[in-house]
C-alpha cells in the first residue's frame, strides 16, 4: 500500500530536525553513521533498534563493521518507488533517542 512521499519543506523539516542525519539516494533516504565503542555496544544499539523498528512495522538498511553501524532509512512503499515519508521521520527520532541516553 503507498505511503505519502514527504514534500521538499518536509524534507527540509526533517533534516533540521535530525542534523545528524544525511539526505542519500538522491533524497529517497536518510542516512546517520554511528559508532560505538566496541562490537558489544554497537550490536546493544542494533538489538534496540531492530526491537523498535519491528514494533513500528518499519526497518532500517544497516551496514556494520565492528563498532561502526551505517543506518539508512527509506520506505518502500513510499510514492511510485520508493522515498522518504513520515516513517522515517518517527524512527530517525526513536533511533536518536536511543544514543541520546
Ligand atoms: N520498512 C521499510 N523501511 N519500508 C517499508 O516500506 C516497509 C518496511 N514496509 N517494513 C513494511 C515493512 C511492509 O512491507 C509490511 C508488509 O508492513
Amino acid at each position: 500500500m503507498s505511503v505519502p512521499e514527504l514534500g521538499a519543506a518536509e524534507i527540509q523539516q526533517l533534516l533540521s530536525q535530525h542534523p545528524a542525519w544525511q539526505l542519500a539516494r538522491e533524497g529517497k533516504a536518510i542516512t546517520r553513521t554511528f559508532t560505538f565503542k566496541d562490537f558489544s555496544e554497537a550490536w546493544g544499539f542494533m538489538s534496540r533498534v531492530a526491537l523498535l523498528a519491528d514494533g513500528q512495522d518499519h526497518h532500517p538498511e544497516w551496514f556494520n563493521v565492528y563498532n561502526r553501524v551505517e543506518v539508512t532509512l527509506t520506505t518502500h512503499d513510499a510514492g511510485d518507488s520508493g522515498g522518504l515519508s513520515q516513517r522515517d521521520a518517527k524512527l530517525a527520532r526513536a533511533i536518536d533517542g536511543i544514543v541520546a541516553h
